[in-house]
């Protein structure tokens, strides 16, 4: 039967790319160092707060950025599709957006729409487009839901919140996190849709983002972590919401999952660039029998990079994904 996932069950490898104003702190703000954690979660980590986090934005400056450069890498070396932060957690969009002025064109410098320069040269090339879009988690938007309280303080980040402000989540989905996915599917060609912890997303509110997107374009590929933690316990009641199951980061399963599955990596301990910190990058041989063993249980592989502010790949980045693409060509 020809259905409408068909081209995502024989993809077997994509890339994944976090890019973002995080992309220029590069794991460190003022001095204050991101120890083990992920750099895309500097706001966070660092204590920022939006009107800082929003100068930071004003130096988010990608000249280097060359879609069609970056699709090359991606393509030459046995990628079939390629997901990347349209909005990460903290709520700056990737795209040219009229829900939020916290984006590309309205808030760096740059000016230019990444979302629409890097989905038209995946589909020139041939490989599907898809966009991780973070719909509850959003530091920038007060009303949204905090992962937790001890590691994202909502008065840190907000400092001029009223006292005793009551964040209302479905006022967010409303006005931003939903408006902002119905804008990527109606301007923008998109094959995938990859959510992300999905704090506090009942049924109901997931079901509101499948129907935007179904509505929009059917044949949009859904992941399950839209309501689902990156856990492998999937809710039978869940199954009609999303097209394949997100297992948790370098996760390959072993119990029988009832949907195809696809296991997130990165190159390094980190998905946005990252130089200070414990930082490291992981061996090609690893990385190569990551996505053996994946692919073997029968899920795809995607491989995540993390541009540096410039807009240039990471040049191990670059590397790695070399060592796999020559891998391929004689294994594959
Ligand atoms: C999430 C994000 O917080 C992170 O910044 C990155 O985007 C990553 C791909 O996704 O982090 C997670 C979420 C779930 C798991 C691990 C990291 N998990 O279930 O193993």
């Amino acid at each position: 039967i020809a259905r409408k996932e068909k081209w995502f069950y024989e993809a077997k490898f994509g890339a994944f790319i976090h890019f973002g104003v995080y992309s220029v702190l590069e794991g460190a703000y003022q001095g204050k160092v991101q120890r083990p954690r992920y750099a895309e979660w500097i706001w966070a980590d660092a204590k920022i707060s939006a009107a800082e986090y929003r100068e930071v934005a004003m130096t988010f400056n990608p000249v280097e950025f060359d879609a069609q450069q970056w699709v090359k890498i991606f393509k030459d070396n046995g990628m079939k599709y390629v997901v990347i932060t349209a909005k990460h957690h903290d709520g700056f969009a990737l795209f040219d957006s009229a829900v939020s002025d916290f984006n590309m064109v309205d808030a760096t410098p740059f000016k230019r729409d990444i979302i629409k320069e890097l989905s038209e040269a995946c589909h020139r090339n041939g490989l599907k487009f898809g966009v991780y879009y973070s719909q509850a988690q959003d530091w920038y938007d007060p009303n949204a839901p905090v992962m937790s309280p001890r590691r994202t303080r909502r008065s840190v980040m907000h400092p001029d919140l009223p006292k005793g402000f009551r964040p209302d989540f479905d006022k967010y989905l409303k006005e931003k996190s939903l408006p902002q996915v119905e804008e990527l599917m109606k301007n923008y060609e998109i094959d995938l849709v990859w959510f992300d912890t999905p704090i506090d997303m009942t049924f109901e509110r997931a079901k509101l983002f499948t129907d935007v997107v179904r509505k929009h374009r059917p044949d949009c590929v859904i992941n399950s972590r839209l309501i689902q933690k990156g856990k492998n316990k999937i809710l039978a009641e869940n199954l009609e919401l999303f097209d394949y199951i997100s297992v948790g980061d370098k996760e390959v399963p072993t119990t029988k999952l009832p949907l195809y599955f696809e296991s997130p990596d990165s190159v390094s301990t980190s998905y946005g660039y990252k130089t200070y910190g414990n930082h490291q990058y992981h061996t090609e041989v690893e990385m190569i029998q990551r996505l053996v063993h994946t692919v073997c249980s029968g899920g795809n592989y995607l491989l995540n990079n993390g541009p540096m502010g410039s807009g240039k790949i990471d040049p191990e980045a670059v590397r790695l994904y070399g060592a796999i693409g020559d891998w391929l060509k004689v294994n594959g």
